[in-house]
C-alpha cells in the first residue's frame, strides 16, 4: 500500500488501523488507473449497463439505486488492468471467481452494511472505482466502537482481506452521509469493478 493512502483512511483507534493494516487486511492504492485506463473500462461495461434499469423499489434489499452484472470478457488493455488488480490482491495460484462483478451506483444510490457472503466470495475483495469518490465504511460486527471510514476517489483501488472482509461490515454512504473527517464527499454516479475469489472448500476452519 502507498504511504499516500494513509490520510485516507480513519480509524476510530490507531490500534485499530495498525491491526488492520498490518498483514494487509486493508489496504487502498489511490490513483491505481489512470483516466485513459478508466476510458477503457467504461467502453466494457457501459453498453452492457445501458440495457439494465437501476433498481430503486426494493427497500429491504442490502443496495439501493443500482444496475449491475457479471462480466468474463474484456478488451485487451481492459484485461491487463484487472490483472494488474489481482496481482496486488491475490497470491499466486490463489482460485479466483472468473466472473468479475460490475457495479452502477446512481448518485442518489448507497450500499448498506454487508458482509459479503462466505457461500459465494473467499477472503479478498479487490475494487476498482470509476467516475466519482465515495466514502466506505467499516463497521465491527464484535462491538459498537470499532469503526473505519475509507475515503475511496475516483481511480482509487480498494482491497479488503481478513479480518476487514469478514468480521467488519461495509457500506458505501448515501450523499446526504457523505463526510470524511467533516469534509463532503460528493456522490456522483459511481461505478465499481470487482475482483473476488473462491470461497473456501467445504471443511475449511471457516465452515
Ligand atoms: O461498490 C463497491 O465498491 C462495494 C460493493 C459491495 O459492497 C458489494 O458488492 O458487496
Amino acid at each position: 500500500m502507498l504511504r499516500e493512502a494513509f490520510p485516507l483512511i480513519r480509524a476510530s483507534s490507531p490500534a485499530l488501523l495498525e491491526r488492520l493494516c498490518r498483514g494487509r487486511g486493508l489496504e487502498l492504492w489511490p490513483q491505481f488507473i489512470s483516466g485513459p485506463e478508466e476510458e477503457a473500462l467504461l467502453r466494457d461495461v457501459e453498453p452492457g449497463l445501458y440495457r439494465k434499469h437501476y433498481q430503486r423499489d426494493h427497500w429491504d434489499q442490502a443496495i439501493h439505486g443500482y444496475r449491475e452484472m457479471e462480466k468474463s470478457r474484456w478488451s485487451v488493455q481492459s484485461e491487463s488492468i484487472l490483472q494488474r488488480l489481482r496481482d496486488v490482491a491475490f497470491p499466486p495460484g490463489v482460485p479466483q471467481l472468473s466472473m468479475v462483478h460490475v457495479l452502477d451506483l446512481e448518485k442518489t444510490g448507497f450500499i448498506k452494511a454487508h458482509v459479503d457472503s462466505v457461500k459465494f466470495c473467499g477472503d479478498t475483495i479487490a475494487g476498482l472505482c470509476l467516475l466519482s469518490g465515495c466514502v466506505m465504511r467499516l463497521l465491527s460486527e464484535d462491538n459498537d466502537v470499532d469503526q473505519v471510514d475509507l475515503l475511496l476517489q475516483q481511480h482509487t483501488a480498494y482491497i479488503l482481506r481478513g479480518e476487514a472482509r469478514y468480521r467488519f461490515s461495509h457500506q458505501v454512504l448515501p450523499d446526504e452521509e457523505s463526510f470524511f473527517g467533516g469534509e463532503k464527499v460528493p456522490r456522483e454516479r459511481r461505478i465499481s469493478i470487482i475482483c473476488r475469489n473462491l470461497p473456501h472448500e467445504p471443511g475449511s476452519e471457516l465452515d
